[in-house]
């Protein structure tokens, strides 16, 4: 159990039939990807995020659960090239867009366990391709919209929001650039996209963000969260994003601060506290919109015991507030 009774019973807000069917079900869907990033452990998160009673968590919520298990990540023979384990990542992503697809379609809310954050490739487009007005709020220290010609490391995990915006050329995939051709369809257009949590943004970043500012997106660092309030910076986020479709959240357990996130690959100080965190899942569930959260980069292999702990139990209270406890 991870609130307590007493609120878990006063939970659930109701969320809008549109864009879920009735009886409105979560599909929960375990991406177990390791491969956009070096540091082993992240593959564990979708089995510790269960154990910590996930789906107990969402039933209580008066959600129906199906839990459709593990999408195997780990897909084909790795090929050399400017982008890390291209072929993996590829392929992967490809198998968890089909599983969200699916789950879309059924018109279940779309639950995705990482993994690291590379996953976004197939749940961000899963969800363009079921639901095409989809708008997502991308919650996270880091940017994530690297290519493979501007990254510093070659990691995929910095690199998602690249593919989506089309912002990757085929010619910097070399070989592998055919393990991507099924997002040749795919496209996450500027103003339907909305940053919140930056801080650790690398020179080249620098430049794509304000270019994507240029072209509509809401871009917003901690500094505003420091200035306004999240309060503020979530209601313009999501003004920004308008009221007309649904909303798919990319929740980067990074964006949270080590003190209360210590189990992640790229912690950065400075990050969302414990309230601000819930605070914005508590706004996405008001807004009966949010039809797809994926939670990614927890690592229990990077904190001891009891900061491992904290974190899973963070990240499966986020996912409650995404799903409408409130505190009253
Ligand atoms: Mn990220």
């Amino acid at each position: 159990m991870i609130r307590g009774t007493a609120l878990l019973r006063q939970a659930t807000r109701a969320f809008a039939s549109w864009p879920l069917a009735a009886p409105r079900t979560v599909s929960i869907i375990g991406a177990p990807q390791q491969f956009g990033q070096p540091r082993g452990g992240v593959e564990n998160a979708p089995k510790l995020l269960r154990q910590a009673g996930l789906a107990e968590t969402v039933a209580n919520l008066d959600w129906r659960v199906n839990d459709e298990g593990d999408v195997d990540m780990q897909t084909t023979q790795d090929v050399a090239g400017p982008l890390r384990h291209a072929a993996q990542i590829g392929h992967g992503s490809r198998k968890l867009m089909e599983a969200c697809v699916k789950a879309h379609a059924r018109g279940n809310f779309v639950l995705t366990l990482g993994g690291d954050h590379s996953v976004a490739l197939g749940t961000v487009s899963a969800a363009l391709k079921a639901r095409p007005s989809t708008k997502v709020l991308w919650v996270d220290a880091h940017a994530d919209c690297n290519s493979p010609s501007t990254s510093p490391s070659g990691n995929a995990h910095g690199m998602p929001l690249a593919f989506l915006l089309k912002l990757v050329q085929s010619s910097e995939l070399g070989t592998a650039s055919s393990a991507f051709a099924w997002l040749d369809d795919v496209r996450l257009a500027p103003q339907n996209l909305a940053f919140v949590g930056l801080r650790d943004v690398d020179a080249e970043e620098r430049k794509i963000l304000l270019r994507l500012r240029e072209r509509g997106a809401f871009v917003s660092t901690m500094h505003d969260v420091d200035r306004r309030g999240i309060g503020h910076v979530v209601d313009t986020a999501l003004d920004h994003l308008g009221d007309d479709g649904p909303l798919h959240c990319s929740f980067d357990v990074d964006s949270c601060d080590p003190l209360i996130a210590p189990a992640t690959g790229t912690a950065v100080r400075g990050g969302l506290t414990y309230r601000e965190a819930h605070f914005l899942c508590e706004a996405l569930a008001a807004t009966g919109r949010l039809g797809s959260l994926d939670v990614v980069e927890v690592n229990s292999a990077l904190a001891d015991p009891v900061g491992a702990k904290a974190t899973v139990d963070l990240a499966a209270g986020l996912v409650a507030s995404a799903l409408g406890a409130v505190i009253l």
